[in-house]
């Protein structure tokens, strides 16, 4: 791949030698990590493309639709509603944040107690290293965490198009009252920066576009529900992560085709791991693409992740938007409806994440929780304390994991694990 978008990634100002040892050590991990799994659903194959043209392809698709008028928005969280941006005839890629780059520098803007996403936030930016963020025509950053709200004001030093949304952190009538005011807000810096005007038609439009992704992850989702697993947790966190970046259409025929293929797989009793193999929930913290150290650790550990209460998994893609609304503030409204049930930890209280973690643990018939905690990060490892007392009271067993991006720690946790999965059999 780099001998061909070299020359694109100098343009964007990569720093490429740089970038062509991130690509090195990617390379390997996804050699090491994806390719060496056994008994893969052939329509993965997409998804490995995918892979194989991370920094290339879809790239250079978004250079050819700026090329053509239409601008791109880059985002750090799952509450950017990507209708509104795609109504605006503009594209929505997440940035993904899941691996350590340029921490030296890093460090010198930020405490070194603050979370591995944030962190990697800023290395990419500060290595050069990330084609989207530097494609990106707008870069929206969230009040969600005290971390994330603060770095942005660093960020913003270092980016020249940095929109900031305010965010709830309670689920009541003034916090529905603040994420409507602010989804106005970025409606019309939206509308600004494309210079398009977003009408009740190309608003219905692009709501259905989200919903039939949305939907194509659902029944991938749920045929997860099936013993033996049809999918690897592996391969479906893939999905799950290509879901932020990918062309939406593209992205929804590729799982809806996996999905047949699994179907069959169901019907033939073929699974990636054998029957009664102990089945795993990881509930916690995103996994942004590269981070694949837990699922890898939990499937080379003798169990196989059935799902992900995670913004990269169910609590990011779960609600549909209701399209029944014929004018732009009636969508408007059912947006803010939808999105105002993602249970992200920042919200205080926060129950419904405790009964979507348990309406999980029944559906996809979890043997055990592994709760996957980014070090610093407050709002998941306090709620994980919760969490584990209420499943235990259920008789469901769960391993609280805090980690960071780093390796060093591999051989710790897979011993932990290791004994987990033991206890489930
Ligand atoms: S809606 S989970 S994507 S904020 S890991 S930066 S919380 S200290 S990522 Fe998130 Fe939106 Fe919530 Fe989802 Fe802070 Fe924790 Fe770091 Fe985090």
């Amino acid at each position: 791949m780099s001998e061909d978008y070299r020359s694109m990634w100098s343009d964007l100002g990569l720093d490429l030698e740089a970038h062509d040892a991130l690509l090195g050590v990617l390379g390997k991990a996804y050699q090491d990590i994806y390719l060496s799994q056994k008994s893969r659903p052939e329509g993965m194959g997409y998804f490995d493309f995918v892979l194989s043209t991370i920094h290339g392809l879809r790239v250079k698709e978004l250079l050819d639709e700026k090329e053509a008028g239409r601008k791109v928005i880059g985002s750090y969280c799952v509450f950017v509603p990507e209708e509104v941006v795609l109504a605006a005839n503009a594209t929505l890629v997440g940035l993904c944040s899941g691996a350590d780059f340029a921490m030296e520098e890093v460090e010198k803007l930020l405490p070194r107690n603050t979370c591995a996403l944030i962190k990697s936030m800023f290395g990419f930016k500060l290595g050069q290293v990330c084609p989207y963020l530097e494609s990106a025509d707008m870069i929206v950053g969230e009040n969600t965490c005290d971390g994330k709200k603060k770095a942005y004001e660093s960020l913003n030093n270092l980016v020249e198009n940095l929109y900031v949304m305010d965010l709830p952190q309670v689920k009541s009538d003034q916090g529905r009252a603040l994420l409507k005011a602010e989804y106005d807000r970025f409606r019309k810096a939206v509308e600004a920066l494309t210079g398009v005007s977003i009408t009740a038609e190309s608003l219905k439009q692009a709501i259905q576009t989200v919903n039939a992704k949305r939907a194509a992850i659902h029944r991938l989702s749920s045929l997860r529900q099936a013993d033996p697993a049809p999918i690897s947790g592996l391969d479906a966190l893939l999905a799950n992560q290509v879901f932020f970046y990918d062309n939406p259409a593209r992205f929804t025929e590729s799982v809806n085709k996996i999905c047949d293929e699994l179907e069959e797989r169901i019907k033939e009793k073929k699974g990636s791991f054998p029957e009664k193999t102990p089945r795993i929930l990881v509930s916690g913290c995103p996994q942004a693409v590269p981070n694949w150290k837990l699922p890898w650790i939990v499937e080379t550990s003798g169990a196989v992740i059935v799902g992900e209460e995670s913004c990269v998994g169910e609590r990011g893609t779960r609600n549909l938007t209701d399209d029944s609304g014929e004018t732009v503030e009636k969508m408007t409204e059912a947006i803010v409806d939808r999105y105002f049930q993602v249970d992200c930890a920042i919200f205080t209280p926060n129950p419904q994440r405790l009964e979507h973690i348990q309406e999980m643990v029944n559906t996809y018939k979890v043997d055990g929780v592994i709760h996957y905690g980014l070090q610093f990060c407050q709002p998941y490892l306090m709620e994980s304390i919760p969490v584990e007392k209420a499943l235990e009271e259920k008789n469901i067993p769960c391993l609280r994991i805090e980690t960071d991006y780093s390796t060093e720690d591999v051989g710790q946790l897979k011993t932990r694990v290791e004994a987990f999965v033991e206890q489930l059999r």
